[in-house]
Formats: C-alpha cells, structure tokens, sequence
C-alpha cells in the first residue's frame, strides 16, 4: 500500500464537503440511457502520475515519486505499477496509457530495455488480471533521448530511424499483449525549427513510412485497434508537423493512413493552435477520425502545455456535446494531466484526478440537458432551413450549376439579409442550463 491514508473515493453528492469523495462523478448514473462510467472511460497517465515530480527548467522534483524504491530500477518500475494499480483502483479509473520509458528504465542497450518491458508487462498483466483494469493506449517516447533532438520518423539520421523503428514495433507488442486499445503517434520532435536546415518534404514522407510500417506490422501481429495521431502545434519544436486536427487529417489522406488512424485530441494542445478544445473535437468527428481524448487544460495565459487537470466546466460541457453527438469514443478520456509543481502530496494526485473526473461527470450532465432542452439544436437546424427546399434543396442535392444559380440571383435581385446568428441569446442559454438547478 502506497496511499494508506487514502479510502476508496466514493460518490457522496454536490453537498458534500468531503475532500476525498466525488461531487458529481456517480459511476452508475445513467445520463442519456448509458451509465457515466460507460460515457466516460478514464484514464491515468502513467508518466504524470507515476513518473513526473514536478521537475521545471528552474527547480527539480517537489514531489517524491520513488514509491519506497530506488529510482531508475525494475524494483522502482515494480512499484509504480503497485501504487498506480492502487491509485487506479481507489479511484474506480479503469484504463491506463504508457510511454515505453514510463514503464520501465531504458537500458544502454535496446535488447536489454526490450526484456525489461516483458518483464514489467508480465507483471502488468498479472495486475490488470487481478483487477479488471485495461490498457487504453501505448505508445514510444522518441522524443526525451538526445539521440531523437531531430525527430524520430524526421530524424536526418537512418540509423535514428531504425532506433525509433525498433521502439515502435516493440511499443506495439507490448500494446497488443496487455489488450490496448490504440496505439498513439504524438508528434515529439516531428517538426522543424528552421527551413535553412530541413527538407519539410522528405520528412514528412519519411513520418508516413514510418506509421505504413507501423500499421503493417501491427496488423500483422493481431492489432485490431486504431492508431492515433495526437496533434499539437508546437512545443517542443517550433513548427510542428501535426499542427491541428485538420492538419493531421490532411497528412493521413495524403499519404493513405485515414483507414487506420484516429485523432487522440488533447485539449491544451487545441487551445495551443489558436483553436477551442470543442473545435478539433468537432473536425476529428465530422471526419470519422474521433478516437480518444487527452483530457487536460492549458492557460489561456501561458503559451505552452501546461497540462493542467480540467476544471473549466464551459469547456469540458462543450466537450461532452461533440462526444455525445458523436456517438461516444472508441477510445477514452486519458488525463494527460499533472499537478502544480506546488501540489506535490500523494493527496494532491487523488485531489487531481477528482477534479478531472468531477469536471467531465458535471460536463456530462450539463451536455446531456443541453441536447435534451434542444434550444441550440433547433436553434442550428432552423438557421439552414433555406437549404431545406427549393433552390437551396437542390443545391444540397449537388445538381446546381453555376449558371442555374446565377440566373436565380439575377431574377431575384438582392437577397435579405440572412437570419440572425443569435450568438448572445445562445451563449444565455448554455448560462441558464450551467446554472440551473
Ligand atoms: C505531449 C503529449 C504527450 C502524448 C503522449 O505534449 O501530450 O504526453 O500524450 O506522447
Ligand atoms: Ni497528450
Ligand atoms: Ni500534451
């Protein structure tokens, strides 16, 4: 036991003022005829969670990660797969994601770093066997070791890319035997700092050659889920290739990968391409491309990833009306999320996950009475309705010609001004369905 002071989280209600206990998140609540567990599949990151100690580039860890171990040991990756087992089960979160790196020491030698990942997902399994907890996605970190300061499938070094090659096929193994999910490609270095150096071409090919391996080496080995990529615009290159949504499904398309992959879209890396969270949501659905979520908050002050836990209950109610538009994830709500340097209790890492899960179950709850009061869905449906027939009917059916329409306008004279967007009455109605009681 790792957290003995720390009960099992239990739902206690909005009234409650117990620190230790959900206000909101009731795992068998039904909301919209599914339960909120089933709605909201969350997931702990073990890198934030289990690895991160609040080290920045002016001060090193506040908070004691090593779990009674010495760090940098299979007896210290033992025991963050214990504490975070634990973690996970007190507080009923049933998924997990990984980096290879999260999960065990890397070794100077891959072969050794290979049988240690068996070794430790060995012990995984046995944990989630015994638990009933699931792997949501893997994935390899090609981005921390200075040998990735160029990219990984960017790399202009062959040899680099053989190395990454090499983490991505054994990343994918372990994936598929502790039953993941996805697989996620978050961009690291896959970028450039200047054009003076780099042949944005040759790169990019180079990026897709490497997902094409990927995913036929996945398939080959049994992997039936969907690859994602995680987009994010910058940080920590300047230019990073898989901008935004709308980006990386460009690249997909371009280059044949849109069978396989999905978005993981991550809330803070949104908000960094100038874009809402809901926005990059809502491209990756309308898409088909909307896998899973790396729930998280920025800054709107701060320009990089802080990764904060969501508390922001505008934006993640936003968030849940994409998703229940969309019918749901195929993937989950991973907290890709880490507490303030200041925060650095075990306490706190409960307090953080508590926060996340309550903002998404209120998200939830509110997103769900949104659709249900059906104001803004009428609202939207109304404001096309000149689609709806004549002319514009045909327009929607694609059998307009341009000089047909042209000769409409003509005979028309001046169109009316079109309806009323009616942005302030909407944005009252969100107020009065956040608000009401
Ligand atoms: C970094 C990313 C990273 C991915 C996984 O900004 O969010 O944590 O989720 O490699
Ligand atoms: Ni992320
Ligand atoms: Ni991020």
């Amino acid at each position: 036991m790792y957290f003995e002071n720390i009960p099992v989280i239990p739902y206690e209600g909005p009234n409650s003022k117990n620190p230790l206990a959900f206000k909101y998140y009731n795992p068998d609540q039904v909301v919209l005829g599914k339960t909120m567990k089933e709605h909201l599949p969350f997931a702990m990151a073990w890198w934030h969670n289990l690895c991160a100690g609040g080290t920045d580039m002016f001060g090193r860890d506040t908070a004691d990660k090593a779990f009674g171990a010495e760090k940098g040991t299979m007896e210290h990756a033992k025991a963050k797969v214990d504490a975070g087992f634990e973690f996970m089960q007190k507080l009923g979160i049933e998924y997990f994601c990984w980096h290879d790196v999260d999960i065990v020491p890397e070794a100077a030698d891959i072969k050794e770093t290979n049988r240690r990942l068996d070794e430790i997902s060995d012990y995984i399994l046995e944990k989630m066997q015994a638990t009933g907890i699931k792997c949501l996605w893997g994935t390899a970190n090609m981005f921390s070791n200075p040998r990735f300061m160029n990219g990984a499938g960017s790399t202009n070094s062959a040899d680099v890319y053989c190395f990454a090659a090499a983490q991505v096929k054994k990343a994918l193994e372990i994936t598929v035997k502790l039953g993941g999910k996805g697989y996620v490609f978050w961009g690291g270095r896959e970028g450039y700092e200047t054009l003076l150096n780099t042949d944005v071409k040759f790169e990019q090919e180079n990026i897709a050659n490497l997902m094409r391996m990927a995913v036929n080496y996945g398939r080959s080995i049994g992997f039936q889920g969907d690859f994602y990529i995680e987009p994010k615009p910058k940080e920590p290159m300047k230019h990073q290739y898989d901008f935004d949504a709308a980006t990386a499904i460009g690249f997909l398309r371009q280059y044949g990968l849109d069978k396989d992959f999905k978005m993981n879209i991550e809330a803070n890396h949104a908000t960094l391409a100038g874009h809402t969270f809901q926005h990059d949501l809502r491209i990756s659905a309308i898409n088909g491309m909307l896998g899973s979520i790396d729930a998280n908050q920025g800054d709107y002050l701060l320009g990089w990833d802080t990764d904060e836990f969501p508390f922001n209950i505008y934006e993640t109610t936003l968030c849940m009306y994409e998703v229940l538009k969309a019918g749901g994830l195929t993937g989950g709500f991973n907290f890709d999320a880490k507490n303030r340097r200041p925060s650095y209790t075990p306490e706190d890492m409960f307090h953080g996950y508590i926060l996340g899960m309550d903002s998404f179950a209120l998200g939830l709850i509110k997103a769900a009475q949104i659709i249900e009061d059906g104001r803004i869905d009428s609202f939207i449906a109304e404001r096309y309705a000149s689609f709806h027939t004549g002319i514009g009917a045909k327009i929607r059916s694609g059998e307009a010609t341009l000089e047909e329409l042209a000769a409409y306008a003509e005979e028309m004279g001046a169109p009316k001004l079109p309806g009323s967007g009616k942005q302030e009455y909407l944005e009252a109605v969100v107020n009065n369905i956040l608000f009401f009681n």
